[in-house]
């Protein structure tokens, strides 16, 4: 029998794109899923040619959560411990820590860790459809896979606790209107819209890089301690190629061509 692979995957305009691939389970998370959606943003990483990464699901949702199916039917229980620090905690330090820009495509529904998942990517699109429910609380669990961290941070405290603590639907309107999302388009538009955006992002300068890890690291930093990395980024963002060529553009008025070094 041939199986489907379970992320499918495109590069084009240095843009790599991948698809959560288990249309008929709304993409729902398991750990082979999970290990392959890992290798594949670890190879991204070293690869000079992929200069964004966009991730998507298959079908009508974005992603699930954990399939819970998989769950139940594990022997003896889940190593709930064991299970994430192998399967998820990879996923979501691996999107946090790559120096290239990844994008959320939400194309449909966003449930439990398919947030959690969404919320650790750089930017998130959504397409008018879409739906985004921190699940976890409608079968007795706890925000992970991150989502207790970035929820509050993006969102605010208070309104991250109602989203959490009451589980609800929230519409890719009121995603917008919470800053959970920064654009929303229309079903049709979404990945082309996507891709421009990360074609945008690929030919950006080595600094977007930067700008990640510093802002990334601006949520745990006092004030002193972040004019510092500030003061680190910046030596390394000025000794750039990209910098002398931005520089040249804006002298000579044309348009900069980054090559990301
Ligand atoms: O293990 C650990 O380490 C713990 C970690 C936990 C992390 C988590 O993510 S916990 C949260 C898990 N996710 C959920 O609780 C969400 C469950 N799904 C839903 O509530 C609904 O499916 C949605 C609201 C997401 C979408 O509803 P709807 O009506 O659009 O679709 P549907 O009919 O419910 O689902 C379509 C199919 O996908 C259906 O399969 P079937 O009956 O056609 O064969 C459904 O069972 C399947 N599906 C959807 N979500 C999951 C799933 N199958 C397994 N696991 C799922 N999470």
């Amino acid at each position: 029998m041939v199986t489907e692979p379970l992320i499918l995957g495109e590069h084009r305009d240095s843009v790599l794109t991948l698809w959560l691939n288990r249309p008929s389970k709304l993409n729902s998370l398991t750990d082979e899923l999970l290990d392959a959606l890992c290798e594949r943003l670890t190879e991204a990483g070293a690869d000079s040619t992929v200069g964004a990464i966009v991730i998507t699901g298959s079908g009508r949702g974005f992603c699930a959560g954990q399939d819970l199916a998989v769950a139940a039917d594990a022997d003896g229980g889940i190593d709930v411990s064991r299970h994430l620090r192998h399967h998820y905690l990879p996923v979501v330090r691996c999107l946090r820590d790559l120096r290239t820009p990844v994008i959320a495509a939400i194309n449909g529904v966003a449930a439990g860790a398919g947030l959690s998942l969404a919320l650790a990517c750089d930017l998130r699109v959504a397409a008018e459809s879409a739906t985004l429910v921190n699940a976890f609380v409608r079968i007795g669990l706890v925000p992970d896979a991150g989502g207790s961290y970035f929820l509050p941070r993006l969102i605010g405290l208070a309104r991250a606790l109602e989203m959490a603590m009451l589980g609800e639907t929230v519409d890719s309107e009121q995603a917008l209107q919470l800053g959970l999302v920064s654009r929303v388009v229309s079903d049709t538009e979404l990945l082309p819209t996507v891709h421009t955006l990360a074609m945008r992002l690929a030919r950006g300068p080595l600094s977007l890089g930067l700008i990640k890890q510093l802002f990334n690291q601006s949520l745990e930093n006092s004030f002193e301690q972040q004019l510092s990395a500030e003061e680190r980024a910046q030596v390394q963002a000025a000794a750039s190629a990209d910098f002398v060529e931005g520089v040249t553009a804006f002298l000579t008025k044309r348009p900069a061509h980054f090559t990301g070094r």
